[in-house]
């Protein structure tokens, strides 16, 4: 156990408050593995899958209703309502606690109530946070297990007043009406009730690494973001490292272990996964920004996911995996749409009922049998990518950040912006249509800023500000990009093939960083010149790539209109460096006498 008293003390308060019928405090070893496995396949919280087919790997469906984040039930509880700002919900600390109590009270009662220290970071890296999540989930634990560094290893350094975050969860009754996602990032923690899905109940994820993180990392000068991490090793063995935010389910995971493309092959690029999802960043005493996974596993989308599209995940979840939501077949394997294999004839589907391909609902739709939304988690450690570099303390050194968005029209297919303000300005404006990992209407355009709209754990208009600030005390800060790999032509059809084949346009992006190669300058950055992107064995539709570096002036007059609409929700709060980008900008299509500008 622990030395900790302040650790001790919570424990003992939270138990009293949940009542569950036992503690066990989990140690993170092989053996602890399979007893909770055996115990989660007794209850049916867990199935386990063909272990000679998929060894080590277990199979758990969430409530039907509690498929993905559930952001209008996520709360930023500070003090004062204007430092959650305006694009977070919020509620006072007095009324969160009070409410989440009532349903807290007595929700453990006849269950076990797991202690899970863990590390997001190395531990002992000057990076890395400690928290501790008290959950009644075997699937949480063995997630977090997954996910994190988490138990004996991580009490050790805590020691007797070690700091750590305080994360309580209770899957409750799994109802949605008594379901909260609360973040106190004052009080250094976070309580999670009435639900058993991934984003809201891994604690060290979101809540932690990116909303409270984030809170932290204004304070004490880094950055918390949702981005993947990757390494391009050139032929000559030199290593550029860039990080790209994307919102959920825009191609993190798919980027951050690219394969070759095969026209590519010849020129004997390498690729390095450091993380997918999250990235905390600092800026070290070489005065340029510097990177660490704070995770240690990916928690992925299955659909979609296959031997074409990302072959190294596909060889990364063949064994120590687990999957949520996805269709359960008879011999004891899964599927999901758009993966390697046929439909099956029929299996059991997310929802756990009987399912046979070819199904349709009351609308004539094809029923799918796993859920748009549901996902792998699996140790980084056995992508066949994994960097040589995850455990190092200081991570990696960050040539460019990328932002990307899923925009049918507007967007390029890459572009540059002129200066870190003018990058900042460029991740600020940022937006995407809404997909299946976020409860809602999907397809639909909102502005998502940096892809931190639903992780910033503090006010928007604050995080812009300390953005600027970063830019302002490095040396060299790296070169900002936007690209989108997801505009569709007049039969809504994406133009740009993706996957491997953006590994073309992450080349332009470090030929840029290096000053190898010219560009061509428009009112919104730098395009590409079609020449200087590599092509070779890529058969795009002629025109094609002019298409998609096409800039409407008229679409683009009208997206200015849009964010104007959008910066109002700041009011007065908003950096006056971005109001100057914004005018900057508009200036710059006023000054332009064509109607396209490419
Ligand atoms: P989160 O885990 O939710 O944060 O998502 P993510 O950003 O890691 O997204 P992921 O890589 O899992 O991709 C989500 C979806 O986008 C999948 O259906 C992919 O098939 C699709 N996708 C990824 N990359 C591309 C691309 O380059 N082009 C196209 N057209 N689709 C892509
Ligand atoms: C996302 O939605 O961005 C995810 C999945 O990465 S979750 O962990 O559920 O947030
Ligand atoms: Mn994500």
């Amino acid at each position: 156990m622990t030395e900790n008293k302040k650790l001790k003390e919570w424990v003992k308060e939270m138990a009293n408050m949940c009542r569950p019928e036992r503690i066990v405090w989990i140690e993170g070893s092989e053996e602890e593995k399979i007893r909770l496995e055996k115990e989660a396949f007794l209850t049916g919280e867990l199935i386990q899958l063909n272990q000679e087919k998929l060894p080590g790997c277990v199979y758990h469906r969430t409530a039907v209703n509690d498929v993905a984040r559930t952001e209008h039930l996520t709360f930023i509880c500070t003090k004062k309502q204007e430092d959650a700002g305006p694009t977070n919900n919020w509620m006072s600390p007095k009324d969160a606690y009070s409410k989440a109590k009532e349903i807290f009270s007595g929700s453990m009662k006849g269950r076990t109530m797991y202690v899970v220290p863990f590390s997001m970071g190395p531990i002992g890296s000057e990076f890395s946070k400690v928290g501790v999540e008290l959950t009644d989930s075997i699937y949480v634990v063995l997630n977090m297990r997954i996910m994190t560094r988490i138990g004996k290893s991580v009490l050790e350094p805590l020691g007797k007043d070690g700091k750590f975050t305080e994360c309580l969860h209770s899957k409750a009754e799994l109802d949605i009406n008594k379901r909260l996602i609360l973040h106190f990032p004052q009080d250094n923690a976070i309580w999670s009730v009435g639900s058993g899905y991934g984003g809201n109940v891994l604690l060290g994820k979101k809540c932690l690494s990116l909303r409270i993180a984030s809170y932290l990392a204004r304070d004490e000068g880094w950055l918390a973001e949702h981005m993947l991490i990757m390494g391009i090793e050139e032929p000559d063995g030199h290593i550029e490292y860039i990080a790209a935010a994307f919102p959920s389910a825009c191609g993190k995971t798919n980027l951050a272990m690219l394969v070759l493309p095969q026209g590519l092959k010849k020129k004997g690029y390498k690729i390095w996964t450091v993380g997918d999802d999250i990235a905390w960043m600092r800026i070290d005493t070489d005065g340029s920004l510097w990177a660490i996974n704070p995770e240690t596993g990916f928690f992925g989308v299955a659909p979609g996911t296959n031997s074409h599209t990302n072959p190294n995940a596909m060889k990364t979840i063949q064994r120590n995996s687990i999957y949520t939501n996805v269709l359960l077949k008879k011999d004891g394997t899964v599927w999901w749409e758009d993966g390697d294999e046929e439909a099956p004839k029929e299996g059991i589907d997310w929802r756990g009922l009987p399912w046979k391909s070819g199904m349709l609902d009351e609308n004539g739709k094809p029923i799918p049998g796993a859920h748009p939304n549901s996902r792998f988690t699996a140790p980084i450690s056995q992508c066949p990518t994994a960097s040589f570099r995850l455990e190092q303390h200081h991570g990696v050194p960050i040539s460019a950040i990328i932002f990307g968005g899923r925009r049918a029209h507007l967007a390029p297919l890459v572009y540059e912006s002129f200066s870190w303000q003018h990058g900042v300005y460029v991740g600020a404006t940022m937006a995407s249509e809404r997909t299946a990992a976020q409860f809602g209407l999907q397809g639909e355009v909102r502005r998502d800023p940096m892809a931190m709209l639903p992780f910033c754990g503090y006010n928007m208009a604050d995080y812009f500000r300390h953005w600027l600030q970063m830019g302002s005390k490095m040396i060299k800060p790296p070169k900002i990009f936007h690209v989108n790999w997801f505009r569709t032509n007049e039969r809504g059809k994406f133009i740009w093939p993706g996957f491997s084949e953006n590994l073309r346009v992450l080349e332009w992006i470090l030929e840029r960083c290096n000053n190898k190669v010219e560009a061509e300058k428009t009112p919104i950055g730098y395009i590409p010149y079609a020449k200087d992107i590599d092509l070779t064995g890529l058969e795009l539709p002629k025109g094609a790539l002019e298409r998609l570096l096409v800039i409407d002036k008229k679409q683009w007059l009208q997206e200015l209109e849009e964010q104007k609409d959008f910066f109002k929700i700041f009011s007065d709060n908003l950096p006056c460096e971005i109001i100057e980008e914004w005018q900057a900008l508009k200036k710059r299509f006023a000054n332009l006498k064509t109607l396209n500008a490419s």
